[in-house]
């Protein structure tokens, strides 16, 4: 049997959604955490070589001598690979690719980057990019609210799907982006937090020793006792 590995960082909603997905599903795996501050040549064998011809980000995961990167593209290959999570059948992993395509233009772009800019370089912002981000996210998270206003369990029906992985990569962290989550989206992710298997993003991803971030806002959300989820 192919030994799956997969390579990511603590601060990565990118890797944390690839890694939910792994620890929610049971699956045996290797995990390599590597230091993205390092310069990309800089960081260590193999992940160097691995991922420099395909655009050197983490999330990246083996399967063997095959490469996945692009965390919703590794997302597809699991849910295929597990027949499962929208992968055992063709309409269901349509329609959970319609909302890959959707989250990465929408909240995938505009929640990642107002955490970035609020809580990590804010000088790296142009004036007026973060009014222009908040906006989007507004009419973002405001489109996915409308989508669980039904009182479905999760984006496709009663069963958690690559869909769900996909827009949980940095929910846990609107805290840190100082922004709020519609009561719909909170309790779809407290529904995502009761799995067994889900952990918080820092400890998911640096399961061996307490990752102490270097934000702003250095915790993360309190997902079962925050009432409110406004961080000034
Ligand atoms: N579109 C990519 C984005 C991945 C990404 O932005 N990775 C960041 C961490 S979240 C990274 O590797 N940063 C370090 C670098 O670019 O060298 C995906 O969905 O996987």
């Amino acid at each position: 049997m192919k030994k799956l590995v997969l390579y990511g960082h603590p601060e990565s909603g990118h890797s944390y959604k690839v890694k939910l997905l792994m620890d929610v599903s049971g699956i045996d795996y290797e995990y390599q955490l590597v230091d993205i501050d390092l310069a990309r040549e800089d960081r260590p064998e193999p992940f160097r070589s691995l991922s420099l011809p395909r655009f050197g980000e983490v999330p990246l995961l083996t399967h063997g001598d095959d490469v996945y990167v692009q965390s919703n593209a590794i997302l597809c290959f699991l849910a295929q690979h597990l027949e499962s999570f929208g992968g055992q059948d063709g309409n269901a992993m349509a329609r959970a690719m319609e909302w890959l395509f959707w989250e990465h233009n929408k909240i995938g772009l505009c929640l990642p980057h107002l955490r970035l800019a609020r809580n990590f370089f804010p000088e790296q912002y142009p004036v007026g990019a973060i009014e222009w981000l908040q906006s989007r996210y507004d009419a973002d998270v405001g489109r996915f609210a409308k989508e669980l206003s039904d009182g479905r369990p999760f984006i496709l029906g009663d069963a958690i799907s690559i869909a769900d992985f996909s827009l949980a990569g940095y929910v846990y962290w609107a805290n840190q982006a100082e922004v709020e989550l519609p009561a719909p989206v909170l309790a779809w992710a407290k529904r995502i937090a009761r799995l067994p298997g889900w952990k918080l993003p820092y400890a998911l991803l640096s399961p061996e020793r307490p990752y102490v971030s270097y934000g702003k806002i250095l915790g993360e959300l309190d997902i079962m006792t925050e009432p409110s989820l406004v961080v000034a």
